[in-house]
């Protein structure tokens, strides 16, 4: 292979992956005249892009010879060709660095395991009405360098993964939220201190004015001090009182809750039972929106009506309706035991679907909202032992079905009519390409059911 390379080239790079992320990536660099070329591990990798392409298992010794490298968050970070070329003193970094360089405006930034994709969602419907606007980006599916294209947008919200945060030199941004550090990843990052310092790199370069949202929970105190001697304005949010928390979900003794935000110093809130969205988990997110918006302003008026209309994303806690006599709902992307948790728990009981691809995480802790939440579980995919033992574990009456299609016939068949939940707890590469797309096979199988029940 001819990489036709110019070594005094200073700028020279090697894009590795060419899923969405390099796609961007080379499309930004052509557009500035950067010399480059695409490097991806899959036979079938392709691009319309006027760019050298090189595919299979990837070379060092070839990769050291440019001046720098662009990974994609989905490569492994620590990959042995990316250790030898850092050995030999070649930069690699992410999207985020060639990002964090080239854009000026105001940025807010979102992280954390669970809910990023509902809060970032949010706050750009709610900011949109900004004179300026604001567009989204990142992990939430549009590639951050797509946003910086033709015209620089004057505020954006990211919508940031560890694998995005780790791969560049420290952003600003202006607000700031983690909403949560729950195991996730654990093939991809050596250790949970690693992905935890991966997140919070986030908040490492805020400054005097910057607001930073953390949760209320006593680990981030250090955190929230050190922000505050450099003057950021820390905001914290959880479950509690609106008296010692600026946002959250309030617990009434009715077994009721409202969701709250803070404008300077009056409260606002919003019962939730007037949100289309359920569950606590979700209701945070929307408490850190909400908390976003007011922050830029947005009045509690506007920001009532925008919470009380969202009716949140396709695929996350996403009701189908009645089929066969009891309501379904559809969670896929909760592709670690933490989502899945927090899914269960809107539930009184539930028939659940789960399995997949455990990614080295540990299930157990799913066993206590099994044991309240779930009557009985229908393990799908190909990583099996794990969630048999967990039913056991949890005492819960389970079967091994494999397939996503044979679990909804399953549950259909279950005489208690509760309601049927997917929310796999696991990733989904070991039957599907993406969390989509399983989601996508329940859905369809779910509608097959329907269709069945009229002929
Ligand atoms: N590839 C290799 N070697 C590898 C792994 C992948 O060559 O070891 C190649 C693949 O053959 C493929 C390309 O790299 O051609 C894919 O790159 P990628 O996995 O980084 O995928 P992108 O299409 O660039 O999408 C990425 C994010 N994907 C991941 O982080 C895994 C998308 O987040 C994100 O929306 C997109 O950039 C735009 O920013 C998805 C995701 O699953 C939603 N994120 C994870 C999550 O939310 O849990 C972090």
């Amino acid at each position: 292979m001819s990489t036709m390379l110019q070594h005094n080239d200073s700028q020279s790079t090697a894009i590795i992956g060419m899923g969405k992320t390099g796609q961007a990536v080379a499309h930004y660099l052509i557009d500035q005249g950067v010399d480059c070329q695409a490097f991806d591990e899959s036979h079938t990798a392709s691009t319309e892009l006027n760019i050298d392409l090189h595919l299979g298992a990837l070379d060092a010794n070839i990769l050291k010879q440019f001046a720098r490298l662009i990974v994609s968050p989905g490569v492994n970070w620590h990959h042995p060709a990316l250790e030898a070329v850092r050995l030999a003193d070649v930069p690699v970094y992410g999207d985020l660095e060639l990002f964090g360089q080239a854009y000026q405006g105001d940025t807010i930034a979102i992280t954390g395991t669970n809910g990023k994709t509902t809060t970032v969602t949010l706050i750009s419907t709610m900011l949109d009405v900004l004179p300026g606007g604001i567009e989204a980006g990142g992990n939430i599916g549009r590639p951050m360098l797509e946003l910086i294209d033709d015209i620089e947008p004057e505020r954006v919200v990211l919508e940031l993964s560890s694998f995005q945060i780790e791969r560049a030199s420290p952003i600003r941004p202006k607000w700031a939220a983690l909403l949560n550090v729950q195991p996730d990843h654990a093939d991809m990052h050596h250790d949970m201190a690693a992905y935890s310092a991966a997140k919070l790199r986030l908040f490492s370069k805020q400054g005097d004015g910057d607001k930073a949202m953390l949760p209320a929970d006593a680990e981030w105190d250090d955190l929230a001090h050190d922000l505050q001697q450099r003057r950021v304005f820390v905001r914290r949010f959880g479950v509690g009182s609106p008296a010692d928390l600026d946002a959250g979900v309030q617990l009434h003794h009715d077994g009721s809750w409202s969701v709250f935000w803070h404008h300077y110093d009056n409260k606002h809130n919003i019962n939730a039972d007037d949100l289309p969205l359920r569950g606590i988990h979700q209701h945070l997110n929307l408490a850190v929106a909400a908390q976003a918006a007011a922050d830029y302003g947005l009045t509690a008026s506007v920001i009532t009506q925008s919470l009380t209309s969202f009716r949140g994303l396709p695929h996350r806690l996403q009701s189908l309706g009645v089929v066969a006599g009891r309501e379904w709902f559809n969670d896929s992307p909760a592709t670690n035991p933490d989502a899945a948790i927090a899914a269960l728990k809107s539930f009184h009981q539930v028939i659940w679907i789960c399995g997949g691809l455990r990614k080295g995480l540990d299930v157990s802790v799913l066993k206590d909202a099994i044991a309240h939440h779930v009557e009985y579980m229908l393990i799908i995919g190909t990583d099996v032992k794990p969630f048999t033992a967990l039913a056991e574990l949890a005492g819960v009456s389970y079967k091994f079905v494999k397939t996503i299609q044979q679990a909804v016939k399953q549950a259909s068949q279950i005489q208690s009519g509760l309601p049927v939940l997917l929310s796999p707890a696991a990733a989904s590469q070991d039957q599907f390409n993406n969390y989509a797309q399983r989601g996508d096979a329940f859905m369809a199988a779910v509608t097959a059911l329907e269709s069945e029940a009229e002929t």
